[in-house]
């Protein structure tokens, strides 16, 4: 292995032999082929293939850590393997850190000491002497430490809940002889034909949309915040990694993520900003430390926040209405939606639906303590974001069915704070009052939609554009997924549509943003699910019909 640096120099080794290497990051930059791309980190698992400094792939028997900056990346061998990966929000610091490390700074990986005022970046040779406990990087370990790590405690003690089978082997670092899976062909009939399809898609001047991925049943998207790699749920089994190494904007490889563990409904994905995924299933939220850099294997660090059986009471699972989604929020809680199985829930179920959050939102700590009721009278959000600007929970609700085509109203409703209930089932949506509530007297305070949505289109997924890219007009808006009718006698959605804020912080007028997958013969040549923004500031939109993901971008 070798470290490269602008310039020509350029030091030979693994591990403990590379040597200390300064590099100026005003040059550092200029190799970084778009902002925000310029460090990578992966953890390569023992038996894994990498990537060597002669252009060869070769096998190693022990666990790799290569860090990549820009064009420069270095290696090395971990033993003790490392558990994870830490940064500093907002800026270029990267650490390995290790299992019973947090206190060794010297623990045989390269390390970085990023010093923006003097224009420097140093790889550290972790065999040189004094590199110690003492010394800056131990400084910089622990911000990143008490920036990133703290905030997940499973590094420091990965005993979690009684995890079983697989799960319990990841979660302590072992092996589980997991076939690497094969990835998922990106090119042919399929990519032609969704290619075409695209060409009807509708969208503003100056935007474009193209395929970015093949990924089956994709549902709900998270983009990791170092690496742009895209983690996408499903409403089956599995969940993908989507990976665009070249950045050309399309992605080269898609592949199962975590094989050796068994999901079931993992249909909500998100990331803390420090890079730990979250898997909302059915009935049980899982924890995957540093995602994007142990992805690249079968085996991956894994954690079970919730057991199976502790989102819901087991009783109460059901396949309808059961695509759970989350988000972690600015006071650094889990929040995950929880639809109710009814089209309108009996009057026997409330009590239990109010204490379990069954129809509503519920918050926990990352590590699953103290789970709480966040919102109730919500009947079935499948899509959730808060606000960066003002920290409010905006999200999508689906209303009742059986009730004509034009009510009732979908919903995006925006919560202020905690314990605010939103009106279902007393409402079927908007302040359309459901035939089965109609003569029960409304809760008080309960909180009207910000947008009454056409009925029935099935508003899904849903983000705050905090992009460049696009145009003023859409910075600091919404944009979400409509799935599209089933419920409607002339079918309406499967478009992507667009809430600008008003200057107070509540919504404006919705306007479609993009529409097209709807023919005119009433026929789906796809249906949204939920839209992510990549680095750049495109705009991701998933498709569990078609198995894709299309980019749109604008300009260029
Ligand atoms: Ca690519
Ligand atoms: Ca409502």
């Amino acid at each position: 292995m070798r470290i490269e640096v602008p310039g020509g120099a350029e030091a030979q080794g693994i591990g403990a032999s590379f040597g200390s290497q300064h590099i100026s990051l005003t040059e550092l930059r200029k190799t970084m082929p778009f902002p925000g791309s310029f460090v990578a980190a992966d953890r390569l698992n023992q038996g894994a293939a990498a990537e060597c400094g002669d252009g060869e792939r070769r096998r190693f028997q022990r666990t790799i850590l290569r860090v990549s900056i820009g064009s420069i990346s270095t290696s090395a061998i971990c033993d003790p393997p490392p558990v994870g990966v830490g940064s500093l929000p907002g800026s270029l610091h990267r650490f390995a850190w290790h299992a019973d490390g947090l206190r060794r700074s010297n623990c045989g990986c390269g390390a970085l000491e990023v010093d923006e005022t003097a224009d420097s970046l140093t790889i550290h040779d972790p065999s040189e002497p004094g590199v110690t406990a003492e010394d800056p990087m131990k400084r910089l370990l622990l911000a990143a430490v008490s920036a990133a790590a703290l905030s997940v405690p499973a590094f420091a003690q990965p005993a979690v809940q009684s995890p079983t089978g697989n799960l319990e082997r990841l979660g302590n670092f072992q092996s589980t002889g997991t076939e690497e899976p094969k990835p998922i062909p990106q090119e042919g009939r399929k990519a032609d034909a969704l290619r075409r399809n695209l060409q009807s898609i509708k969208l503003p001047q100056g935007f474009k949309i193209e395929l970015y991925a093949l990924v089956p049943d994709a549902r709900h998207m998270a983009v990791g915040p170092n690496a742009g790699v895209v983690f996408v749920g499903t409403r089956k089994k599995n969940v993908y990694a989507v990976t665009d190494r070249d950045k050309d904007r399309v992605a080269d490889e898609v592949k199962v993520f975590a094989p050796s563990l068994s999901f079931n409904l993992p249909n909500g994905v998100c990331f803390s900003p420090d890079g730990v995924l979250y898997v909302a299933e059915q009935n049980r939220v899982l924890q995957f430390p540093a995602a994007e850099f142990f992805y690249e294997g079968p085996d991956v660090a894994a954690f079970q926040v919730l057991k199976q059986g502790d989102l819901i009471p087991a009783s109460e699972e059901s396949y309808n209405h059961t695509a759970r989604v989350c988000r972690i929020g600015p006071d650094g809680k889990i929040y995950v939606a929880l639809g109710q199985p009814f089209n309108v829930p009996a009057k026997e179920k409330l009590d239990l639906y109010n204490r379990t959050g069954i129809g509503g939102i519920v918050r926990m700590d990352q590590d699953g303590k103290n789970k709480e009721v966040f919102a109730t009278g919500v009947r079935n959000s499948v899509g959730i974001e808060f606000n960066p600007g003002d920290k409010t929970l905006w999200f999508t609700d689906n209303q009742v069915d059986g009730m004509g085509d034009d009510i009732p109203p979908g919903e995006i409703n925006r919560a202020t704070q905690a314990g605010q209930n939103f009106g279902f089932p007393w409402y079927g949506g908007g302040t359309v009052r459901t035939t089965e509530y109609k003569n029960d007297p409304v809760p008080a305070g309960v909180v009207n939609p910000q947008v009454e949505m056409t009925a029935h289109a099935a508003d899904l997924g849903l983000m705050f554009y905090t992009g460049t890219m696009f145009p003023q007009q859409y910075r600091g808006g919404i944009f979400s997924a409509q799935h599209g009718s089933w419920n409607r006698t002339k079918p309406v959605g499967a478009r992507i549509m667009f809430t600008p804020l008003k200057p107070d912080g509540t919504a404006d007028k919705t306007q479609v943003f993009a529409e097209g997958w709807l023919t005119e013969n009433g026929e789906y040549i796809g249906r949204p699910v939920d839209v992510a923004m990549l680095r750049d500031g495109s705009l991701l939109v998933s498709d569990d019909t078609a198995g894709a993901i299309y980019r749109i971008s604008y300009g260029q």
